[in-house]
């Protein structure tokens, strides 16, 4: 059976996964399209030979539809994906699940009444060939315990319309949502620290930040957020255990020796540099659905990602320590 997918939001990362699927994907096609710039929805539609829809519960409910990938802006994430789940559809959904903790939780809530798994969320990292093997290493305890890790989340710069906040709950989710699948284990602690502002930045925006972490077990984590380091998307991550240390590697690229100098290119931005990831979870999430099945980070990961986004939100704006806590996880993610 070809799974028909419906797609809300033509932007950008949109239109990236709708070539994704029709590149790379057998077994799906996208069948239908919606975006609030319906002007962008329709030559979307023009060109994929997808059916147009106007409202994005409309497309949910077709029965031209089976399963929803909703790439629209955050703050609209979570209308869709309860209409999903009211429709009974899988649904694929970008990061972040809800730009606040308590939207991820009426999520959570819904997918738990309906009592399946019906979410993935899109932390795209978990599918990057380095983290995989980073998280072989540390599962195995082949190095010992984690003690302590240093992550740097850097982008070449940020709009004018990115904000202090945009950098924890857009940017360092990601960060929290890998580690913690890393490490395998939740957060009790943040604080984060606001160094000098570089000259790049603009008054919405305070760049970089420093958040430190602490987990259950008490591994130490800090993790530089700079959105405008000028030079580059790059992305770091070195774990150091009991017997030695181990690095997130570099992306392949070849090395130029020229005019007296050595250079290696750095990716742009994060379609790039996690091209083969995002190739690999919409891959798996295509399998999984059409198997009647939900893998790949969950609605409860959704949420606990923007939870703790939220407390270092909490403690950048106090300079205090904020506790991070989480309740249980609900059995419907326990397996
Ligand atoms: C962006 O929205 C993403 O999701 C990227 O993966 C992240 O690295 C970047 O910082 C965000 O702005």
């Amino acid at each position: 059976m070809e799974l028909k997918v419906g797609v809300i939001g033509t932007g950008s990362i949109g239109r990236d996964h709708i070539r994704r699927i029709a590149r790379a994907s057998s077994g799906a096609r996208v069948a239908a399209v919606s975006d609030i710039n319906l002007a962008a929805a329709r030559e979307v539609a023009a060109t994929s030979g997808a059916e147009l829809f106007e409202r994005g519960e409309d497309l949910i409910a077709s029965r031209g539809v089976d399963a929803i990938l909703v790439t629209s802006t955050d703050s609209t994430h979570e209308r869709y994906v309860l209409a999903a789940i009211e429709n009974g559809k899988h649904v694929f959904c970008e990061k972040p699940l809800a730009p606040g903790p308590d939207g991820a939780r009426r999520i959570v809530n819904a997918e738990t009444a309906a009592g399946r798994r019906l979410v993935q969320v899109g932390y795209m990292r978990r599918y990057d060939p380095g983290y995989v093997a980073l998280r072989e290493v540390i599962s195995g305890r082949r190095l010992g315990a984690p003690l302590m890790v240093h992550c740097a989340h850097r982008n070449r710069s940020a709009s004018d319309s990115y904000t202090t906040s945009m950098a924890i709950e857009n940017s360092a989710v990601h960060e929290f949502d890998i580690l913690r699948w890393l490490l395998d284990e939740d957060y009790v602690s943040a604080r984060v620290i606001l160094p000098r502002k570089t000259r790049h930045s603009h008054a919405q925006l305070h760049d970089p930040q420093l958040i430190l972490l602490e987990t259950r077990s008490g591994v130490a984590i800090d993790i530089e957020v700079f959105v405008n380091c000028r030079y580059g998307y790059d992305i770091k991550c070195e774990v150091c255990c009991e017997d030695g240390t181990i690095s997130l590697p570099e992306p392949s690229h070849p090395v130029t020796r020229t005019n007296g100098a050595r250079s290696v290119k750095i990716f742009a931005d994060w379609i790039g540099r996690f091209e083969a990831a995002y190739d690999a979870e919409i891959r798996q999430w295509i399998d999984a659905t059409a198997a009647g099945s939900a893998v790949g980070p969950s609605a409860w990961d959704g949420y606990v990602a923007t939870f703790t986004a939220a407390c270092c939100s909490k403690a950048r704006d106090s300079g205090a320590l904020v506790p991070v806590s989480i309740e249980e996880r609900p059995a419907l993610y326990r397996a």
